[in-house]
């Protein structure tokens, strides 16, 4: 009776490893609800750092990504430092640029900077009294039984600390989920895709953005694809996704121009051939991974969040707004199970999994039919069935990325109608397809044709297609 009173006043400690974009958020989330907060992060304070390497510069935050900021009141700041972007502009490989909305008005993503928002985060977290902030501490060891952690420091000591609960969001390759691997029952699967990734600075052209800057820039050219966002400072972050074995074929700055003016000629008067030389032998293209794990939780001891409990291929836009999606479902949870952690972690498991797959498989999915077929007049003829659809049965058909980007139905809710939408959609076509066989065939049989004119109408039919296959 009295141990259990002490414990419960007690504040319980949380420790968060990871100091990244859900590290950060998380200890907010758990400082909010009066718990003694210690964050570790291994690298320095990146409001303090000089350099800030890590990965891509520059994020595409939607809705779910907002809502999990709204929670610790940053929403309004953070969308104020980004850059709306209203549609995606398609660049066709003859230069011509076709945008396609979004969604309607007001419905729009944002271009945040990374390092910007992990500033922002950090210094929120920072604000509550009960929050601790732990740099250069990297987790080496902890162990599941004690909840003790052993901490590296760079002077090469070792720190040891204690939690109640740790919470491992230290990214793709988790020190935390180490600990898990050597349990029974916990499944896990890591793969590497083909491509790499790159980035290259577009920079402004007489003081001004060098493209439009409100929309996301995409390329796409099957195998190759490239995707740009604009930055505050005017300058856009371009992604060049490409199979490793291909970036490895281009070794001289005479090549990267050849192959730009093959399949991204437009970009060459944009970027600057120097810049462009420049940035793509700066640093070695990047691996993509996709990490899929479950269960999520230790016991009542720990939790991971974020890319350490599921890394995402870049391909949806989504792995930062899932990890900050993670970070609601739990503290949902922890109301509904007041705080009581033995029963919080195994619910979030069992809810978040179905979720965080599913979001894993789409965001594969859409990487392996881009590769597959994904031209500029395959990716515009889509996207405007889409939207035309939508337009004419918005409470019936409402697109994938519809789903996915503006609203919270669960990610495995949103597979779900997609694939009984696209079972609707089919047989609507079949029926109007056999509607029109039907009708022609009773049209036909009614008033015959000139067969000779039937001929003519023939070849010109097949002219057209081949001039649209040369398009
Ligand atoms: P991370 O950002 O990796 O942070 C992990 C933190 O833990 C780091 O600070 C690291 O230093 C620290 N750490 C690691 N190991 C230890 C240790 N042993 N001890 C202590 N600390 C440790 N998502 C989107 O939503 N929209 C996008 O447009 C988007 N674009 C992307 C484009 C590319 C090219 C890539 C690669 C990813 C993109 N993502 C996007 C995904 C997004 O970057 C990640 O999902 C997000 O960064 C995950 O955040 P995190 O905090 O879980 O992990
Ligand atoms: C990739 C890298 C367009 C930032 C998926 C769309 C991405 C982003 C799309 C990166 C694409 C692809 C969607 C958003 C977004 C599209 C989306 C991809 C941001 C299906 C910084 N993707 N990304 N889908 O619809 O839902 O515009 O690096 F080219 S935002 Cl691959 Cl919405």
């Amino acid at each position: 009776m009295e141990r259990s009173t002490s414990r419960q006043s007690r504040k319980k400690v949380v420790a968060v490893v990871g100091g990244g974009l859900v590290g950060a958020l998380n200890a907010c989330f758990f400082a909010k609800r009066g718990f003694d907060v210690e964050l570790f992060e291994s690298r320095e304070d990146i409001r303090r750092a000089k350099i800030v390497k890590g990965r891509s510069i520059n994020l595409a935050l939607s809705h779910r990504g907002r809502q999990a900021l709204k929670h610790i009141g940053l929403e309004e700041k953070i969308v104020a430092q980004g850059i709306p972007m209203h549609a995606r502009m398609i660049h066709s490989l003859n230069g011509k640029q076709s945008p396609i909305p979004y969604g309607r008005k007001g419905q729009y993503i944002l271009s945040v900077d990374r390092a910007n928002l992990n500033k922002e985060l950090l210094t929120a977290a920072e604000t509550y009294p009960n929050t601790k902030m732990n740099f250069d501490h990297k987790l080496q060891d902890w162990n599941a039984e004690t909840g003790l952690m052993t901490f590296a420091r760079l002077d090469g000591s070792k720190e040891q600390v204690k939690a109640d609960l740790i919470v491992g969001c230290d990214g793709a390759f988790s020190a935390v989920r180490k600990q898990f691997l050597r349990r029974s029952r916990f499944d896990y699967s890591q793969t590497y895709i083909p491509h790499g990734y790159m980035e290259l600075t577009m920079l402004p052209i007489n003081g001004e953005f060098a493209m439009k800057p409100n929309y996301l820039h995409i390329w796409p050219r099957n195998t190759f694809m490239m995707i740009a966002l604009p930055n505050l400072d005017k300058t856009f972050t371009c992604t060049l996704f490409m199979p490793f074995e291909d970036f490895e074929k281009i070794t001289t700055g005479d090549e990267v121009i050849e192959f730009f003016q093959k399949y991204f000629p437009d970009t060459i008067p944009l970027i600057g051939a120097d810049t462009l030389q420049r940035d793509y032998f700066r640093l070695p293209a990047q691996a993509m991974v996709s990490v899929k794990c479950n269960p999520y939780h230790i016991g009542d001891a720990c939790v991971l969040m974020g890319d350490a409990a599921h890394a995402v291929v870049p391909f949806y836009g989504q792995g930062m707004n899932a990890g900050f999606e993670d970070c609601i479902v739990f503290d949902e949870i922890m109301d509904q199970f007041n705080e009581d952690f033995s029963a919080v972690l195994p619910e979030y498991t069992r809810v978040r999994v179905p979720d965080d797959h599913a979001i894993a498989d789409l965001a594969m999915y859409n990487y392996i039919e881009m590769r597959a077929h994904v031209n500029s007049k395959w990716f515009l003829f889509r996207k405007y069935v889409d939207n035309i659809l939508y337009f004419f049965m918005p409470k019936t058909i409402i697109p994938l990325y519809t789903m996915v980007t503006f609203t919270r139905t669960r990610y495995h809710e949103a597979v779900k109608r997609w694939h009984w939408q696209n079972k609707v959609i089919n047989r609507g076509l079949l029926l109007s397809a056999v509607g029109a066989v039907l009708g022609s065939s009773y049209l036909l049989i009614k008033n015959p044709p000139d067969i000779n004119k039937l001929i003519v109408s023939a070849e010109k039919m097949w002219d057209r297609l081949v001039a649209l296959r040369t398009l």
